[in-house]
């Protein structure tokens, strides 16, 4: 069996949560992240949040087709085109996920960049209505492992994590957004990670 074939675990059947180790092999994993580090324009917007501006707790990059804008906690984010890196991915994403018999489809990205364990995201559900109503969401992670917590958005089950190592990918299913909410908390984890959370944006209409 190729190396870049190994089948993902199944963490929940439904909503699918799928996770799949080496998505792209060392070394190129490994230079992938060099320079997406060193290449991109990371930047780090001010968010209103409950009535005051703060800096996010990471830095981000929103990029994809010309069509594909995106508003977040009250700001359009306007793509930058794709870095062929990323394109790259985006491409053995969809070869991968076509192997596990999943259809899909991305016309951007969120790249998020932890610059150690302090850096951080808090509890959401990418359930912005241009995502649609059952948004399907690839997350791969590169650098250092850190968990990615989930909890359900209701009924009284546990809340868990599902650990992201360096060249993993994480299928979040149609209906895992509406069910849950992920949380990437801090922790003292030191090491840089760069996340990659592929989706299909519907363009606005008339634009
Ligand atoms: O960094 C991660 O793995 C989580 C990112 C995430 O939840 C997002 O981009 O919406
Ligand atoms: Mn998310």
């Amino acid at each position: 069996m190729r190396t870049n074939a190994l089948p993902g675990d199944i963490l929940l059947r439904s909503p699918l949560l799928q996770r799949f180790p080496v998505l792209l092999g060392e070394p190129v994993a490994s230079g992938i992240l060099a320079r997406l580090d060193h290449e991109l324009a990371w930047q780090q917007p001010r968010l209103h949040l409950h009535g005051r501006e703060h800096p996010i707790p990471r830095r981000q990059v929103w990029m994809g087709d010309g069509e594909a804008q995106y508003r977040y906690s009250g700001q359009d984010f306007r793509p930058q085109p794709w870095h062929p890196d990323v394109a790259r991915i985006r491409e053995t994403v969809v070869e991968r996920l076509a192997a596990a018999g999943v259809a899909a489809r991305f016309n951007s990205v969120l790249l998020n960049r932890y610059a150690n364990g302090e850096e951080r995201m808090g509890w959401h559900s990418d359930d912005e209505p241009e995502l649609g109503p059952a948004p399907l969401i690839a997350a791969v992670s590169l650098g250092a492992e850190r968990p990615l917590r989930l909890r359900w958005r209701r009924g009284s089950c546990s809340a868990f994590n599902v650990w992201l190592p360096h060249d993993s990918l994480l299928l979040m299913g149609p209906g895992v957004q509406e069910q849950l909410q992920h949380a990437l908390l801090p922790r003292k984890i030191p090491g840089l990670r760069i996340s990659l959370t592929f989706r299909w944006v519907w363009p606005k209409a008339g634009s």
